[in-house]
């Protein structure tokens, strides 16, 4: 999957081999690289280029963090995390809750349509034990329904159709119907083949939506027609709106770019890829997943991964430091902060620092407190900063006029971090605590 695109990175990385350090100069062969790598991909030219910006905005603005890594290792990281990015960051899943659930799937001729029904039949049934309903709404195609009869065969499904009906929105009604009478859980409805340009078929998708209401519009597209696969995935989702794409023909000789893109036009994600006619063949997207693929280089991710971890090692050491000497200050407190706040929970910095998650254990400190606890500390003098033992009863009261908090807030905020620093002080100098500190070393 995507190997020309794979093999261009990796070239484009090997320009930053044996430089000691991220700059303009030597990051823009490499971007230069990268942008054409993705063009090649068949990625949209305005889109590479907004990529290789971000990438270069972030290698030169991460220069000299982290000193063992070499340049070339920290943009396949960068890379990696934008690629991520640009497919969605997140994995979405489908919504497949309903009474029951209509999960409507729509898209090109012979995009894999029917294929992809039978497979997110078996999908729903095996992973979330649901009981499934296929319909055949394809009136136009004769062996169409005759072609999901057998897939709902291979896969255990029941399924719902006329032969004789040539009315999609009344069957799909019908099926619903039934499927509610029967209580299965998910309907899924496998429409016909369409041409974006032929109006007659757009307005009837269109209609077969509007009146069954799904919980799922799932829009499928060949991952092989490259751009045209976006730019038939835009007009579609202005006719229908569905909620996600689903990629097919991963495993064939596709180059990237419909699922580099699609998500950055369209602004909807990617939920499912098809790498097979079997019906076992279907992966749930996750973007993270899918960059590392591209890439291939997942040593070199975890490499930087576990340096980024020492970088915060190297911060907790010289904390513990100050904490053994007594010396851990309001400046020490702040910068904790800063981090916590960067982190977005607390619970793992609180665990780089020995004795901290213990000395906090009944320090009651919430989103709101952080800003509290700052605006005091921000009312100090560096000096007192410094020196938390000059806080006496007329600097408390000055530091309370200076944050607009009561004297109450003021002392209460000391006396904590001056109970936080004791505790932090006598679990530093504990030996148990020195070979907790040990076996931190080697997390990950
Ligand atoms: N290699 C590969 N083939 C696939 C994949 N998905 C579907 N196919 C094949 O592509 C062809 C078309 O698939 P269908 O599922 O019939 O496509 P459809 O969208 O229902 O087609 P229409 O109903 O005619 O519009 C079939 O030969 C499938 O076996 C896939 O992920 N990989
Ligand atoms: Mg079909």
């Amino acid at each position: 999957m995507f190997d020309n695109l794979s093999d261009r990175l990796e070239g484009a990385f090997k320009s930053l081999t044996g430089d000691n350090k991220i700059t303009e100069i030597n990051v823009a062969t490499s971007l230069k690289e990268i942008r054409r790598a993705l063009v090649a991909a068949d990625v949209n030219y305005k889109i590479a280029k907004e990529f290789t910006d971000k990438v270069k905005e972030k290698a030169l603005g991460t220069e000299n963090v982290l000193k063992a890594v070499k340049p070339g290792q920290l943009m396949v990281k960068i890379v990696q995390d934008e690629l991520t990015e640009l497919m969605g960051g997140q994995s979405v899943g489908i919504n497949a809750k309903g009474d029951p659930a209509v999960i409507l799937i729509a898209g090109l001729q012979g995009s894999g349509k029917t294929t992809f029904s039978g497979k997110l039949a078996k999908f729903l049934q095996e992973k979330r034990k649901q009981k499934v309903l296929l319909t055949a709404c394809d009136v136009y195609r004769p062996a169409a329904i005759d072609q999901l009869t057998v897939l709902a065969g291979q896969v255990g499904a029941d399924i719902y159709k006329e032969p004789e009906n040539k009315n999609p929105v009344e069957i799909a009604l019908k099926a619903i119907e039934h499927a509610r009478q029967k209580k299965y859980d998910v309907v899924i409805v496998d429409t016909a083949g369409r041409l974006s340009v032929d109006e007659k078929m757009m307005q009837e998708i269109s209609d077969v939506r509007q009146a069954i209401s799904p919980h799922e519009t799932l829009f499928v597209v060949d991952s092989m027609t490259g751009q045209d696969a976006v730019n038939t995935a835009k007009v579609f989702n202005d006719r229908i709106d569905y909620d996600g794409v689903v990629l097919t023909k991963l495993d064939g000789d596709t180059r990237g770019g419909a699922a580099l893109s699609v998500k950055y036009t369209v602004g909807k994600p990617i939920k499912f890829v098809s790498t097979g006619e079997k019906m076992d063949a279907l992966d749930v997207f996750h973007p993270d997943r899918m960059a590392q693929r591209i890439l291939g280089m997942g040593d070199i991710i975890s490499f930087v991964e576990r340096a980024q971890d020492q970088f915060d090692e190297e911060e907790a050491k010289r904390l513990e430091k100050k904490m053994k000497k007594n010396k851990f200050d309001f400046n020490d407190f702040l910068s904790q902060l800063a981090q916590l706040k960067k982190m977005g929970d607390m619970k793992s910095l609180l665990n780089m620092i020995p004795g901290m998650s213990k000395a906090m254990k009944n320090i009651d400190i919430d989103d709101s407190a952080f800003t509290r606890v700052e605006a005091i500390i921000h009312s100090m003098t560096p000096e007192e900063r410094r020196s938390p033992e000059l806080l006496n009863l007329s600097r408390k009261k000055r530091i309370a006029r200076g944050c607009g908090q009561g004297m109450d807030d003021v002392n209460r905020f000391i006396k904590q971090f001056d109970q936080m620093r004791k505790m932090m002080h006598k679990l530093s100098n504990n030996p148990m605590m020195a070979q907790m500190a040990g076996n931190f070393k080697g997390r990950r």
